[in-house]
């Protein structure tokens, strides 16, 4: 028998015990290497945001911890680097080594890339982290020209970026293998969306590969007298709103394919599951232009493309609200659930793992109104560089990505050391704690840019301009930072008990897998088929970047030095 998410009976794997977890060897350690490093960078990026929360409420303790920390622009690069960009690569790719190889029922086809890809991770991360912790490359997560980092900051990145695409390779090798093995078999729901997002990603990588590596570095190295701020700015875009799907994705997958199991119902409709994600593949990238509605240089009728196609990805979320919705209604009325809402109080609130999903999802449903105010033009001008979009990416990243990353270590960490669950009292208040603390946080930030327009990236507790009727809004995001430490303090017991001092599972824990209502329903060859779907996605590339792309590059002026203005 094997167990369930926190170790109790979920029926019988394919495999179990000792020849699953022989079978898996390397991939389990490198997710757990992954999942490891991640979480590491996450309790420091945590830490530094509580410095930043306290400084916007008057607390400003910088000047007490230089010279480790000098300014609270470095704190909040390092922020931004470690949670926005190392937690979420790290977890994804580890999460990944095991949702392909589990869902395809094979071990990695070549140990080795998986393995080179986690070292060259790994090096750049180190290779970024030593200017980042020296100060010499506060020039925030979006790293803008003209702005000057240390070129190891560049060359790290880049090696970060490289080591997750090698990590993506290992995990094409597998599925070509396990393709070739099982001709005109339909691929697994698991593994196709996770490969979908894997793809995603590198191609919208490709912008901020380009920024680095031909305008950035040889700027820094002055092979090039300077760089051209929008050309740089228009490449990060293009990596820079992919990128988070590319964070949003891996919780959809668990949406979508584990949840409703740890629910005890089933995926609603498997095919509309998997249109989804093909939806992502082809809508996710030509849309860069609304995170520079306010860029000149970009003529109005570009923008306006941007935010139609914006306008369209918000549309597999809408679809991914009622379809979760409703395989959760599987699972409460499985349970007993009778009524239009009773099945709700059925749906498994004792288990973290589920729990923290679930208010992943909740708090996600407002991240994505605001989004789509921010998708819209002029709403976007009263909200633009206000504390809105922290409010906004708070509620998307850092709970829709983070909160659900968070549920889903619940039932991996213990499928990976062997171990229980410290404690699932304190991983449910830990869920709890979080839920609250963004809605307060959130919300505080939200009013904040809105009504006052106050600005983001800016060490308001010591603006000149700042207004006393500002405080209640303060007031709410440092209540809700206060929650939000708590929570992030149980967090890492939990892990850390169960790694260090929980006892031994006497079974293993299996990766939770949905079965779908619609599971014997024809899937048409267009859902199980790369080719329509990319052939589309480089079209819209094409027609949303191209001509603009090639007019920045022709017009191109290498005239503004690059700075360090700290
Ligand atoms: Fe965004 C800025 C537009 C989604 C992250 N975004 C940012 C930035 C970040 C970020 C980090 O158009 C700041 C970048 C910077 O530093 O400058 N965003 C959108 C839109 C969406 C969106 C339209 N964003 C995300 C996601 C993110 C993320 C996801 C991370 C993971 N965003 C923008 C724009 C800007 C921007 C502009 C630029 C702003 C500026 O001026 O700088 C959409 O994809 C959102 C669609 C989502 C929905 C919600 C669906 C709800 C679901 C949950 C259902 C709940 C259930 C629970 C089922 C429509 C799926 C049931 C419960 C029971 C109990 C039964």
């Amino acid at each position: 028998m094997s167990v369930g998410t926190l170790g109790q009976p979920v029926g019988l794997a394919p495999q179990t015990g000792a020849s699953a977890r022989a079978k898996y060897v390397v991939e389990d350690r490198l997710t757990a290497g992954y999942i490891g490093i991640g979480m590491t960078a996450l309790a420091v990026g945590i830490l530094i945001g509580i410095l930043q929360g306290l400084e916007h409420a008057g607390f400003n303790f910088y000047p007490m911890l230089a010279p480790a920390l000098k300014s609270y622009y470095q704190g909040l690069t390092i922020h931004g680097v470690l949670n926005a960009l190392v937690w979420t690569t790290f977890f994804i790719v580890g999460f990944f080594t095991m949702t392909v190889t589990r869902s395809l029922e094979r071990p990695l086809r070549y140990p080795a890339v998986g393995i080179a890809g986690f070292v060259v991770m790994t090096l750049g991360l180190i290779l970024t982290a030593i200017p980042l912790l020296g100060d010499t490359a506060t020039v925030l997560y979006t790293f803008y020209p003209p702005l000057m980092a240390d070129a190891k900051f560049y060359i790290g990145l880049t090696l970060v970026v490289v080591g997750s695409w090698i990590g993506g390779w290992s995990f094409y090798f597998t599925y070509w293998a396990w393709k070739k093995d099982n001709p005109g078999v339909k691929t697994p729901f698991i593994a196709l969306s996770s490969l979908i997002t894997m793809v995603l990603w590198q191609i919208c990588t490709i912008g901020v590969a380009a920024e680095i590596l031909f305008l950035l570095l040889p700027a820094v190295f002055n092979w090039i007298p300077g760089v051209d701020p929008l050309l740089g700015r228009t490449l990060f875009w293009f990596t820079g709103h992919p990128l988070v799907y590319f964070w949003l994705l891996p919780a959809y997958v668990s949406w979508y394919g584990m949840v409703p199991k740890q629910a005890g119902g089933k995926i609603f409709s498997e095919n509309l599951a998997r249109l989804v994600f093909w939806l992502f593949l082809l809508l996710s990238t030509p849309l860069g232009f609304h995170h520079q509605y306010t860029d000149p240089g970009i003529p109005a009728a570009w923008k306006f493309i941007h935010a139609v196609l914006t306008f369209g990805v918000a549309f597999p979320s809408l679809l991914t609200a009622f379809t979760v919705a409703a395989s959760l209604e599987t699972g409460g009325r499985a349970r007993g659930g009778k009524g239009w809402f009773g099945w709700i109080r059925k749906l498994p609130w004792g288990d973290p793992s589920f729990t923290a999903q679930n208010f992943a999802m909740i708090l996600f449903a407002f991240g994505g109104i605001s989004g789509i105010t921010n998708a819209s033009y002029n709403m976007n001008l009263a909200v633009h560089n206000t504390t809105w979009i922290p409010g906004h990416f708070h509620l998307t990243v850092g709970s829709a990505t983070t909160l659900t990353f968070f549920g889903i270590a619940y039932w991996l960490v213990p499928k990976l050391s062997g171990r229980r669950l410290f404690s699932r009292r304190l991983a449910l208040g830990q869920a709890w704690t979080w839920l609250f603390g963004m809605i307060l946080f959130g919300n505080g930030f939200h009013l904040l840019g809105l009504h006052f327009g106050a600005p983001r990236r800016t060490m308001l507790g010591s603006t000149p301009y700042a207004d006393a009727a500002w405080n209640p809004m303060i007031m709410e995001m440092l209540f809700g930072v206060f929650l939000l430490t708590i929570s992030a303090i149980l967090f890492f017991v939990v892990m850390l008990g169960t790694v260090l001092a929980s006892r031994k599972l006497r079974e293993p824990v299996e990766m939770p897998v949905a079965e779908a209502l619609d599971a014997d329903a024809h899937t048409p060859d267009w859902l199980n088929n790369w080719k329509p779907w990319l052939d589309g996605a480089f079209a819209l590339i094409l027609v949303g970047y191209g001509p603009m792309l090639f007019q920045l590059i022709r017009d191109m002026e290498l005239i503004w030095p690059m700075l360090r203005v700290w």
